[in-house]
């Protein structure tokens, strides 16, 4: 008896199961899984993606900002940003499933460290590169000063815009006393030399970017690129080499999307010091000067 009912109710599940089945056939004459159209791409392109985010880190404090069902992600080099050049990425997912969202933009990156008598921004790129065709954005960042900052970032999601102020995090120090940005000051302005992606420079003839920002007159606002155009002679010495130099260095000019370019020679490992000679269109000195100048960049390799 009891045998029976079971088998009873085996059928009758049998029965529904089919008729379920025959019932959505009708209306769905294809099964094909509704497109999600709030997500970039197809699973080739979302592994596509984790290539381009491996080997990178969530910077703590700025990673993982929620905005109405979305997951703000942001990327960099380390987990922890340093003073100096630092390229950060973002790009956003569905929370619920983790792929990434097609229709964002981030439109403004706000830094600002509070010293409590002053408050200061610093250098950014102003400027969000989309990666490939995909859903990733590249900036870049120089903190001046290690210590506690806000990056407050401002997004596009669909419809929906805002700000997200994140956690404070702390800008750690450049690696053994290295200096990848230098102020100079020229008609009563401040300005920032920034050396890009100073981790990769090898040994050999590196051609190297970097970016000249001026100081908002507002300190709290963000340093831009400056509209000035500078031509900046590239010096390179070992000090504890008895500052011998190397040949086929090339100045750093300005470019069309607003970097300056260089080649820098390293013909060693070990410590360099690249003293700078920043000069007007017309070849007039603004900083620096011939030589073993005192305005330098440090960088080990
Ligand atoms: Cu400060």
């Amino acid at each position: 008896m009891k045998n029976k009912n079971i088998l009873f109710a085996f059928g009758l599940f049998l029965g529904i199961v089919f008729s379920a089945c025959s019932a959505s056939n009708e209306e769905v004459p294809i099964n094909i899984p509704s497109e999600d159209d709030d997500v970039c791409c197809s699973q080739d392109d979302e592994n596509n993606i984790k290539l381009i985010l491996a080997g990178l880190k969530e910077v703590t404090g700025l990673s993982r900002q929620s905005v109405e069902g979305y997951t703000l992600k942001v990327y960099a080099r380390t987990a922890n940003l340093y003073v100096g050049y630092n390229d950060i990425y973002f790009a956003v997912e569905k929370t619920e499933s983790g792929r990434h969202v097609k229709d964002f933009a981030v439109t403004a990156l706000s830094p600002l460290m509070d010293m409590g008598m002053m408050k200061h921004s610093t250098p950014i790129a102003n400027q969000f590169d989309q990666i490939d065709s995909y859903p990733i954005y590249h900036t870049w960042v120089a903190p001046l000063m290690a210590g506690e900052w806000t990056l407050p970032i401002s997004y596009r999601i669909k419809d929906l815009t805002g700000t997200l102020s994140g956690a404070p995090i702390t800008i750690e120090a450049t690696p053994s006393d290295q200096v990848w940005i230098k102020s100079f000051k020229w008609n009563n302005q401040t300005f920032y030399l920034t050396l890009a992606a100073p981790q990769e420079l090898k040994t050999g003839v590196n051609t190297i970017s970097a970016y000249v920002s001026k100081k908002s007159d507002d300190a709290t606002q963000p340093y831009l690129p400056a509209s000035e155009v500078f031509a900046i002679d590239i010096y390179p010495t070992m000090p504890d080499m008895g500052n011998h130099t190397s040949p086929n260095n090339e100045p750093l000019l300005l470019q069309a999307d607003g970097s300056y370019q260089g080649k820098l020679n390293l013909t060693m490992t070990g410590l360099w010091d690249i003293h700078l000679h920043v000069k007007d269109a017309e070849g007039n000195t603004v900083a620096g000067g011939e030589e073993l100048s005192d305005l330098y960049l440090s960088i080990v390799i």
